[in-house]
């Protein structure tokens, strides 16, 4: 699968290395072909190039709009060399191929980076690059295509070794061929976007499709829009709305919050509901059945319920549906809805109800991203669920087996809290959630207080933490949060470990007849 390279069409207007580049494959007895400004340095370098115009016989025209844009070129990259009908073309019109092509687009970026007037931006789209770019990326098989200086070496020593590319190589050069390209047209796209002082809905932007512009974003005076990315996964981007008004930016991303969360539960193993306020669950509950969840779920923390997200793991049914409109509730998603269920959700106009044919796999792949000042974060999803993690006991008394199943469903949970995250649970219900802190202390203590709260709402005389257990997403760097937990009635712990004061945290919940184990895996989520 090696391709010799015989002819390289040059074109650049960045022209770092460009020379010794040159030099190299004339060395090695590669014809050169260039345009204008290229060819100029090339030949006062020394060597011999041929102008792109004695090959198209056309001369470049219109400031340069139409220089490389000829069947010479294009049918020179494009042929497919063991395609008889492809020769018989190739020598019926004069056609010679074209091995490598070596492009870098007009500098578009940096014209519009240093404040270029509008003429000079849109000057500096280059079509021909990209069209030649595309072309010798598509056909890989037979042509190297190189679009950035740094690759020069990796073709050089190729050619040195082997006489010519590999196939992989070509592909790899393929795969930063469409990836320049793609990165080129958004930058084009966003500042024509820029150029209208609005956000431009109909842009493809980081490969996403727009599925629907919304009404504006976190806050009314932001414009948004929804995309969708090229993973399959269920979730609210496939979901399908049986009811209701448009989603807002808000519940967007809220609902995916609440349905990821809700799909760490196993549906064959249990029935759960997780309801979420500013993407955070405020309640978390398996039960019997998905009414007796919801109600458990509900009683968390059912001020910050009010106006939330409710995800349920299996397919809604009447009595839970019936249960959830006795509140004001935003949107219901599920992966699906019996007909009774949504009737009954139907007698509240305003109620969305999303189903989306699956649950997701808590396990899969995929990555998340997040937007930084000038750019983005990926990363692969958190994937991890503590049912594959190795529970590692650490203190003198171990768990009891209801303190177990307490303990995954705490972490569970905490793994879909913002950090620090703190998740006091009893029974399979969250009786305190703690989120989104800076310090861990404030968020056992944030934890502790709600459950109080909850407590005295449901008439309660001790307050819900009272034998629960809690998780942590990441370990105490101090005994300090673990004695807030302590001091709440916690009997038994769950985190990650591995601070440096793993010794003295181990040795205060010992003290308190605590049990405590460690998963070696930590949950952040900011
Ligand atoms: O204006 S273009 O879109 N029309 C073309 O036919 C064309 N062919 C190559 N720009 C075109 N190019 C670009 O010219 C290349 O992508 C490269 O960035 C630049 C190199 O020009 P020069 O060799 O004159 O410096």
């Amino acid at each position: 699968d090696v391709r010799p390279i015989a002819r390289a069409l040059l074109s650049v207007s960045d022209k770092t290395g460009l020379v010794a580049f040159a030099e190299r494959l004339a060395a090695q007895g590669v014809e050169l072909i260039s345009t204008g400004g290229t060819r100029k340095a090339l030949a006062d370098a020394g060597l011999k190039v041929m102008d792109v115009a004695d090959l198209t016989g056309f001369p470049e025209m219109m400031d340069g709009r139409v220089k490389t844009l000829h069947p010479r070129v294009h049918g020179g990259i494009l042929a497919v060399r063991d395609d008889a009908g492809h020769r018989a073309s190739m020598s019926e019109h004069g056609i010679a191929p074209i091995d490598l092509v070596v492009v870098n687009l007009y500098p578009f970026e940096a014209t519009v980076a240093r404040g270029a007037s509008y003429e000079d931006c849109v000057e500096n789209i280059d079509v021909g690059g990209p069209a030649m770019i595309r072309a010798a990326a598509k056909n890989h098989a037979d042509v190297a295509v190189v679009v950035d200086p740094a690759s020069y070496d990796l073709v050089l020593a190729e050619f040195a070794a082997q006489g010519g590319t590999t196939l992989a190589t070509r592909r790899k050069l393929a795969q930063l061929a469409f990836a320049r390209t793609a990165t080129y047209d958004a930058a084009i796209a966003s500042w024509f976007a820029s150029v209208e002082g609005t956000f431009a809905p109909d842009t493809r932007v980081f490969g996403g499709t727009l599925a629907e512009a919304l009404r504006y974003g976190e806050n009314p005076h932001q414009d948004a829009a929804f995309y969708l990315g090229s993973s399959a996964r269920a979730g609210v981007a496939t979901a399908r709305q049986l009811q209701g008004k448009a989603l807002s930016y808000n519940n967007l991303n809220d609902t995916d919050a609440a349905f990821e969360a809700v799909a760490e539960f196993d549906p064959t193993r249990t029935a759960a509901v997780v309801i979420v306020k500013h993407a955070n669950p405020c309640g978390v509950a398996e039960g019997v059945n998905l009414e007796e969840a919801y109600r458990k779920a509900l009683a968390c923390d059912p001020t910050s319920a009010f106006g939330g997200i409710v995800a349920l793991n299996r397919t809604l049914d009447a009595e839970a549906a019936r249960a959830i409109v006795e509140i004001f509730t935003e949107v219901i998603v599920a992966p699906g809805a019996t007909e009774e269920a949504v009737a009954i959700v139907g007698a509240k106009k305003n109620l969305r109800l999303l189903v989306t044919g699956e649950l997701p796999d808590p396990r899969a792949g995929g990555l998340a991203f997040k937007s930084l000042a000038g750019g983005f974060l990926v990363q692969s999803r958190d994937n991890a669920v503590v049912d594959d993690m190795e529970l590692k006991v650490v203190t003198k008394r171990a768990p009891t087996n209801a303190e177990l199943a307490d303990m995954a469903f705490a972490f569970r949970v905490a793994k879909h809290v913002k950090s620090n995250a703190i998740v006091y649970a009893k029974d399979l219900v969250t009786v305190g959630i703690g989120a989104g802190q800076m310090s861990r202390v404030d968020s056992a203590r944030i934890a502790a207080a709600k459950a109080r709260e909850a407590a005295v709402a449901a008439g309660l005389a001790a307050p819900l933490t009272k034998g629960s257990v809690v998780a942590s997403d990441a370990f105490f760097p101090f005994a300090d949060g673990l004695l807030v937990a302590v001091e709440a009635g916690a009997t038994a712990v769950i985190q990650p470990g591995g601070s440096m004061r793993d010794n003295e945290v181990i040795a205060a919940a010992d003290e308190a007849g605590l049990a405590m184990v460690f998963t070696g895996v930590r949950h952040f989520r900011h």
